[in-house]
């Protein structure tokens, strides 16, 4: 076992990557319903994000959100049973994968594009009102970030210099559509400046880029200096939703970037450069993916919510005052 950040991150890497195998798994059985959407390609994200979150600090993700729950601290076990709709998981199974909550983290997401801006907007709010040093951390995609809810929601954020960080995964589609193709500037960390915010790129697929830009960001919200985006290049390596045949994109495309920009092919190589063995390597990822098959197991054999129960734990029945 070495002791160095990068090899943390790869071996956090390979445990997300197959977390999100499993759910594929799932998927393929039928044991997940819906469009299941995965961030395998984009681990890199997760784990640089992963390192810098407190577990005060709240964090808003979107459809494609289980890599940034494993980031945020939320058990796995239960995020899993969450995803495969079981009574164990974090919302009772209720929420399923697109709209998983988890109150003891301060995790959630949502499956409305463009929605989990101004609902990490309300965390940052909040902390500014209760004046704590916490994050709020909105993911988007570079879809997503053409929505209004994105200028409305920095508008507002600089405007009373509040602690939000605003993560925007660009991995270049919304589905189908390139981003080339809807989104001026090019450059998204570019709006930062409209707005008198903080605005930076790094490469998405390099964690130890991703981890510095991190970095410098939530020193930057966490100091009270306001927003700031980050804007990170990935790839979604699957279609868009497991079962997408994704012929928009070119097949040499799709070889091309999990050949030369997969995150964590790309940290193996810089740990052999740096003398750490392949065999330590396969061991540590052999290691990480037979734990995840312990939990897929234990969460396969768990029960789902009773059809009688399905509106149980949906709406509040009480509300404190
Ligand atoms: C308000 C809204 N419009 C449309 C959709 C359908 N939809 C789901 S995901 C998606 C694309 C999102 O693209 P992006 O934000 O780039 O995220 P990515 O899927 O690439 O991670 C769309 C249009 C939706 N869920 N919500």
């Amino acid at each position: 076992m070495r002791n160095t950040p990068l090899y943390d991150h790869y071996v956090r890497m390979c445990r997300m990557r197959a977390f999100e195998e499993a759910c594929i798994a799932g998927a393929a059985q039928r044991e997940i319903h819906g469009e299941l959407h995965t961030g395998i390609g984009q681990e890199a994200v997760a784990s640089g994000l992963a390192v810098h979150l407190r577990r005060a600090d709240a964090l808003v993700s979107t459809h494609r959100n289980h890599l940034h729950g494993l980031a945020k601290g939320v058990d796995e076990a239960a995020l899993m049973a969450e995803i495969f709709e079981k009574e164990t998981g974090i919302c009772r199974g209720r929420g399923g994968h697109m709209h998983p909550f988890d109150p003891s983290t301060n995790f959630s997401a949502t499956g409305i594009v463009g929605a989990s801006l101004p609902v990490a907007l309300g965390y940052a709010y909040a902390f500014a009102m209760e004046k704590r040093d916490d994050v709020a951390v909105a993911l988007t995609g570079d879809g997503g970030s053409n929505n209004g809810s994105f200028h409305e929601t920095l508008n507002m954020a600089a405007a009373w210099r509040l602690p939000l960080l605003v993560v925007i995964e660009n991995n270049d589609y919304a589905i189908s559509v390139p981003a080339a193709a809807v989104t001026s500037p090019v450059s998204l960390a570019d709006r930062a400046a409209a707005y008198g915010a903080r605005g930076m790129q790094a490469d998405g697929r390099d964690v130890e880029a991703v981890d510095r830009a991190m970095g410098g960001a939530f020193d930057h919200v966490r100091g009270g200096q306001g927003p700031c985006i980050v804007e990170l290049a990935c790839h979604r390596f699957r279609g868009h939703y497991e079962g997408d045949a994704d012929t928009y994109r070119p097949r040499e495309e799709r070889q091309r970037m999990k050949r030369e920009g997969d995150p964590i092919l790309l940290a193996r190589e810089r740990l052999i450069a740096e003398g750490v063995t392949a065999p330590e390597l396969d061991a540590a990822q052999k290691s990480e993916a037979d734990d995840i098959a312990g939990i897929l197991a234990a969460v396969r054999g768990e029960r789902q919510p009773d059809a009688a129960g399905a509106l149980d734990h949906v709406f509040v029945q009480e509300v404190a005052r």
